[in-house]
């Protein structure tokens, strides 16, 4: 497959301006029916090539005169002819199958409902189009179908009529009146149920709102139908932002590749970001809903009226958007616990993404699909990367240089470039050096070493930077360095407790700061003020200081982490010693027991500080990841920590027991997570007994994670009855396959296995085969690193055959298999097998090809 690079993008020679397009719905074949608008763009002659898929075409017209076959060429990627004038219409009619889409790319029946996925190149499927972000258009989509089957029939924009055709067929005509690429199409049509909302902008327009789910869903979509209430009036508050279409449409839909799609006035979604009760859904899931939701309104503004002008500019809409959302759920939310839940994120697989093969700058050079590049870095990266930009500014600065940019740019396809330009323009802030950020993979590694001289009360800080997977001449990046310094009581000693803000934009630096009294403790990259590894680790003591002193919450939490990474790690080391401990230092001992009893701190804060970081974390603090040794020091660290403070977990657990807090719920199960890995028969019973006693799907799936992991009777009793209790609700029966393909007992593998013939299994559903196959590779270190192969061997079956039916599913699967350098050999030679197994299948997909590929590389 062909490689395409940023640096080739020429601007396109023709533009399409309107298309009229009328969508024939049928069982067998879908007509669809494009009337399109041409102007020249560019000179470069009058060659129009438009791209298209699994098409049939029936007939081209230009300027009304049907063209015949031997003046046009065409290939199963493209259509291409000549163009009359610099002016002129074209009409295509096409024939395609939706009902035989299985990539869920273009236009696709889910639940026998049709829907359309587009981003990024999907449009070309429905019909031949040129089908790039930089071509904008206004769509008119008029929808004919079966109107018993089909009784709703949605679009893009506002409804302009609807009513029956001469021969019964029911049609509903869509005016999107905003000029849009074609990846921002949709259509929906089926069967559905609809819950109405409405809400009133700032200027006091009444804006319908509507989300459609399968009948029988209506009384779980409050949850979805308030966030976004709250979104539009955040985006109105916060960045001055209104909505401009007089309806927003959200459909649920249960086949969908990823979380949701941002098509212009009609969202589609992933079921599992809008269907939600506390019966069926966890406060994960609540919170999940409430970020998605507001993602893709924000988009409206960050991604649809100003567009990106090729896939290389992604981040441009994706990055910001993220950073937007992050913004919101912190407003919602506990901002303290939602920056960790961030940074846990972008630790999780955007680092080790960005430190393995397939590592790229948030604006890549070159791609082979672009669907492998909706990453954790063009993602939660690009994120950071603004984030920054907005502390380097400063909240008001940044509102500048973001009006700016809408003002500027509204109704066009634009750069990375000219985002940051308008943001330096608006602020009147430089940031020549901080554009690198756009253009240097990896994640810079920072150093600190510091100095106290007490004569001259002159404390300084020596800064590092370095960037290996950059390469050696890498310039600096410009890196903002949130500080704070504490005294030995733990006050701070610089103006303002948000710290100071040095900019770091040399390999080396000192930084010097008078007139302090004593040797002070550092508080570095206060908030995570930049998405870097911080390499010094301070002695045990300064981190326990930090710990209870730190008046920043998000370096607080830090510091346990790293107080218990340091533990772990330790216990690791010494695996095989004599001097083997099985339980973590008494520093981080006492600092634990002090967090026990701190109830003025926030619920969700304290769970989120108790919880021990998870094994795939410690394994990424590791130049070769100790799979087995890593999972026995962390087993074991719960097992004596519960046995310790078996009086104090338990009081903390009735304490927060029946109370209706997401906070609280969090806290108690975190406790029971650890008096259950004491493995004793009464906390198994009381996680047993919260499993049936439960209210919630938080504490029933906390109480069921709890006892899959045992071979007690309970587990088997619980499995079967949560699968009987749930078993026509799909999103629910996702989680009862996650659990299982998540537990560490060690008869899990052949678990998984079985759990492929079970009848609700099928790789043709994305969730579930996230639920039960991505959960595994991801979430199941021990199993899936099992020395045997036998995980490896699972996991490239599985990418194999969904290669066949779902590429761009198939293609995420692989990345697991790619950080094999950080193996053990034996572990390294059976991943490659695996890997080499992938990439001699027939028939490899572009998408499987490429991340296989690069993997081994
Ligand atoms: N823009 C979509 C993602 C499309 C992915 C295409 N493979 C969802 C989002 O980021 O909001
Ligand atoms: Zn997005």
């Amino acid at each position: 497959p062909a490689t395409i690079f940023l640096k080739d993008y020429k601007a396109p020679t023709f533009r399409i301006t309107d298309v009229q397009l009328t969508v024939e719905l049928g069982e067998e074949t879908t007509r669809v029916t494009s009337n399109l608008s041409f102007s020249r763009n560019t000179d470069g002659g009058q060659q129009v090539r438009l791209h298209g898929e699994n098409l049939t075409l029936v007939s081209l017209e230009v300027e009304g005169r049907e063209i015949p076959p031997a003046e046009y060429t065409h290939t199963d990627k493209d259509l291409t002819f000549l163009a009359p004038s610099d002016q002129f219409t074209a009409r295509i009619v096409t024939d395609i199958r939706p009902q035989d889409n299985t990539e869920l790319e273009g236009l696709y029946k889910s639940s026998g409902n049709f829907c359309t996925q587009c981003e990024a190149e999907g449009f070309r499927k429905i019909t031949y189009f040129m089908d790039r972000p930089d071509v904008m258009a206004t769509f008119t989509t008029t929808v004919i179908g079966d109107g018993s089957k089909y009784p709703v029939m949605l679009s893009n924009g506002n409804l302009d009529g609807h009513g029956t055709l001469k021969d019964g067929r029911q049609f509903f005509r869509w005016v999107d009146p905003h000029p849009k690429p074609a990846y921002l199409f949709a259509l929906v049509a089926g069967d559905l149920a609809c819950v109405s909302d409405e809400f009133v902008t700032m200027s006091g327009r009444r804006i319908d709102l509507k989300i459609y789910v399968e009948k029988g869903d209506e009384d779980k979509c409050a949850h979805a139908m308030q966030s976004l209430k709250n979104s539009m009036k955040w985006d109105e508050e916060k960045y001055g932002r209104e909505y401009d279409l007089d309806i927003f449409m959200i459909v649920a839909v249960s086949d969908f590749n990823m979380g949701a799609m941002e098509n212009k006035g009609l969202n589609v979604f992933n079921s599992k970001y809008v269907l939600a009760s506390p019966e069926t859904a966890t406060d994960a899931d609540f919170d999940g809903i409430e970020s998605v939701i507001a993602h893709e309104y924000f988009h409206n503004w960050t991604g649809n009226r100003i567009t990106c002008r090729d896939w290389f500019q992604l981040t441009l809409k994706e990055g910001l958007t993220v950073f937007r959302d992050q913004q919101f759920s912190a407003d919602m939310n506990s901002a303290a616990v939602k920056r960790i839940e961030d940074v846990q994120r972008l630790r999780a697989a955007q680092f080790p993404e960005d430190a393995g093969p397939l590592a790229h700058p948030i604006q890549p050079q070159s791609y082979v699909e672009i669907n492998n590049f909706y990453t954790a870095t063009i993602y939660e990266k690009g994120a950071e990367v603004i984030r920054m930009i907005h502390t380097l500014l400063g909240e008001e600065k940044f509102r500048k240089g973001m009006d700016l940019y809408f003002d500027r740019h509204d109704g066009q396809a634009v750069t990375t470039e000219e985002f940051v330009a308008a943001l330096e323009d608006g602020s009147g802030v430089d940031l020549t050096q901080f554009r690198r950020w756009y253009t240097q993979p990896g994640t810079p590694e920072i150093t600190v070493t510091d100095q106290y001289d007490p004569a001259t009360r002159r404390y300084s800080l020596t800064v590092r930077q370095d960037n290996p997977k950059a390469g050696p001449k890498a310039p600096p990046l410009h890196i903002p360095l949130s500080l704070g310094l504490l005294d030995d009581q733990g006050h701070e000693l610089m103006e303002g407790a948000a710290g100071n803000m040095l900019n770091l934009t040399e390999h080396e630096q000192t930084f010097t700061f008078d007139d302090i009294p004593a040797r002070p403790v550092p508080s570095l990259f206060r908030n995570f003020s930049a998405p870097v590894k911080l390499g010094s680790n301070p002695a045990d003591e300064r981190l326990d200081f930090l710990f209870k002193n730190d008046s920043d919450p998000f370096n607080r939490w830090e510091a346990g982490q790293r107080l218990a990474t340091r533990c772990l790690l330790d216990m690791v080391e010494k695996h095989d010693s004599p001097e083997r401990p099985n339980a973590p230092s008494g520093t981080f001992m006492d600092a634990f027991a002090a967090l026990l009893t701190d109830e003025d701190l926030d619920p969700a804060f304290r769970a989120a500080a108790m919880a021990l970081p998870g094994e795939n974390y410690i394994g990424q603090q590791m130049p070769i990841v100790a799979v087995d040794a890593i999972h026995e020091a962390r087993s074991a660290s719960m097992r004596s920590i519960g046995t310790r403070f078996e009086d104090d977990l338990t009081r903390i657990y009735n304490q927060n027991s029946g109370q209706d807090n997401m906070g609280c719920r969090r806290l108690k199960n975190v406790a029971l997570s650890y008096l259950t890995a004491t493995e004793s028969e009464d906390h198994i019973l009381l996680a047993a007994r919260q499993y049936r006693e439960a209210t919630n799907m938080t504490d029933r799936v906390a109480a069921l994670g709890r006892l899959v992991d045992t071979d007690h009777p309970e587990h088997d009793a619980a499995l079967a009855d949560f699968y009987a209790r749930w078993e026509t609700d799909q999103l629910v029966i996702d989680k009862w396959f996650t659990l299982q393909a998540m537990a560490s007992r060690p008869q899990a593998m052949d678990d998984v296995e079985g759990l492929l013939k079970h009848p609700a299994f099928t790789l043709l559903n994305p969730n579930r085969v996230r639920s039960l196959i991505g959960a595994f590779a991801a979430g199941n270190p021990v199993h899936f690193h099992s020395i045997s192969g036998r995980g490896y061997r699972f996991l490239s079956d599985r990418i194999m055959e969904l290669n066949k039916t779902n590429p761009q599913i198939a293609a995420r699967l692989v990345s697991p298999l790619g950080q094999w350098r950080r193996y053990s050999p034996e572990r390294q030679t059976l991943m490659k097998e695996a890997l080499n197994r992938i990439l001699e299948t027939e028939n490899l997909s572009p998408h499987v090809f490429e991340m296989t590929n690069k993997s081994l590389n």
